[in-house]
């Protein structure tokens, strides 16, 4: 075991003795680790690396963090769910502070382990799908009366007009001379720019509202229990007041998705109609009672919007010299762009059907 992970790990409140740290998952943003300790009757954790370049905040992200779990926690109380099985629980330093900072400035997270939890990288079966909405949705009705405002640790992330401003600027440097070989990748994007402004506008001006969201809803941020069903949402970094629709979005964006986000075979790729009826009433019977006529408008709007930004995103990147994501080869982020491409122009092909199945899932 990495002698420093362990000397990290002995700066929180954890209860028993650290048998071992082992790296965890395939985040593309921060650094996690399995921390198990040795008794049975003790729990495990999860240790993170919050990527402090992307966070530049990460009190006051942990901070987002530990207002939203209370708030889940008393509602799971009071329904007379478990709050400890049902949502994370952020683990405090010895300092009692909600991370630890190293001797080298980095910043360090740790939350308990749900035993007996399960994750999945695939919507394999329309009951996952939908127990997976129910989820998202659960944690949306949860909030929903969450009162205070949560700090925007990451402003406009998942706000086209910001994503344009960022694009146009490293499409004006292209800092890697990367530019000339994604002429058409680009044509993706500006050919589409107006439709995307056109919905944002109405996240402006109101229209759609502000509630507390995830924003990093694909399945791999959900635990699930042995059953199927939903304990509960992970990954809670990027909580911040946005439009439910982000999530929705980009839910529809990782559940639907026939192959991986990063597909070198584009033929495995595109939406899943079935994959995404389940999820839409998965997370229609958690919400349809409190979400706005707009937002059910916009419902399967969002995962156009979502998929497009990630196409932004991933190809943003690439022009930039990639250093946002972390990559597994040189031109990683460009096999992704074209993957969720063809998500896209797949969600486009069957948008009609989409709104069809909205539409009757909320008639009444
Ligand atoms: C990142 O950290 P991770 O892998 O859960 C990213 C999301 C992207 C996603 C693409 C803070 O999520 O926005 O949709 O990769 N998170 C951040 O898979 O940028
Ligand atoms: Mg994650």
């Amino acid at each position: 075991m990495n002698a420093d992970l362990k000397q990290i790990a002995a700066n929180f409140q954890i209860e028993g003795e650290i048998e071992s740290i082992k790296p965890l998952g395939e985040g593309f943003i921060n650094d996690t680790y399995y921390l198990k300790t040795v008794e049975e009757d003790t729990p495990d954790y999860l240790l993170q690396r919050k990527n402090k370049s992307i966070f530049t905040d990460v009190p006051a992200m942990m901070d987002n963090i530990e207002r939203v779990t209370l708030h889940l926690k008393e509602k799971i109380k009071s329904n007379g769910g478990d709050p400890m099985r049902e949502a994370m629980t952020v683990t405090k330093s010895k300092n009692n502070a909600l991370y630890y900072q190293d001797e080298e400035g980095e910043f360090w997270a740790m939350c308990y382990f749900i035993k007996g939890s399960v994750t999945y990288e695939k919507a394999d079966t329309p009951e996952l799908a939908y127990a997976g909405g129910r989820g998202i949705g659960k944690f949306q009705a949860m909030t929903s009366d969450f009162k205070g405002t949560l700090a925007d640790i990451l402003p406009g992330f998942h706000n086209i007009r910001y994503r344009f401003e960022q694009w146009d600027k490293v499409l004006a440097e292209d800092p890697v001379q990367r530019k000339a070989e994604v002429q058409e990748e680009i044509s993706w994007i500006e050919s589409r720019k107006e439709e995307m402004l056109n919905f944002w506008k109405l996240v402006e001006d109101g229209t759609i509202p502000a509630r507390v969201t995830h924003n990093d809803t694909k399945i791999n941020n959900i635990l699930f229990d042995d059953k199927g069903d939903v304990l509960c949402v992970i990954d809670l970094d990027t909580v911040l007041s946005s439009t439910a629709l982000n999530d929705f979005g980009d839910a529809i964006r990782s559940y639907t998705n026939t192959g991986l986000e990063d597909d070198e075979n584009l033929e495995n790729v595109s939406m899943n109609m079935e994959t995404f009826t389940a999820y839409a009433q998965g997370y229609l019977k958690e919400t349809s009672s409190f979400l706005t006529k707009p937002e059910l408008d916009y419902l399967a709007f969002s995962a156009k919007y979502i998929t497009y930004e990630q196409v932004l995103r991933f190809l943003m990147d690439y022009i930039d010299g990639d250093n946002y994501y972390k990559i597994k080869s040189p031109k990683h982020n460009l096999v992704r762009t074209h993957a969720q491409y063809k998500l896209l122009q797949s969600i486009e092909q069957q948008f009609e059907e989409m709104k069809k199945v909205v539409s009757s899932l909320t008639a009444n």
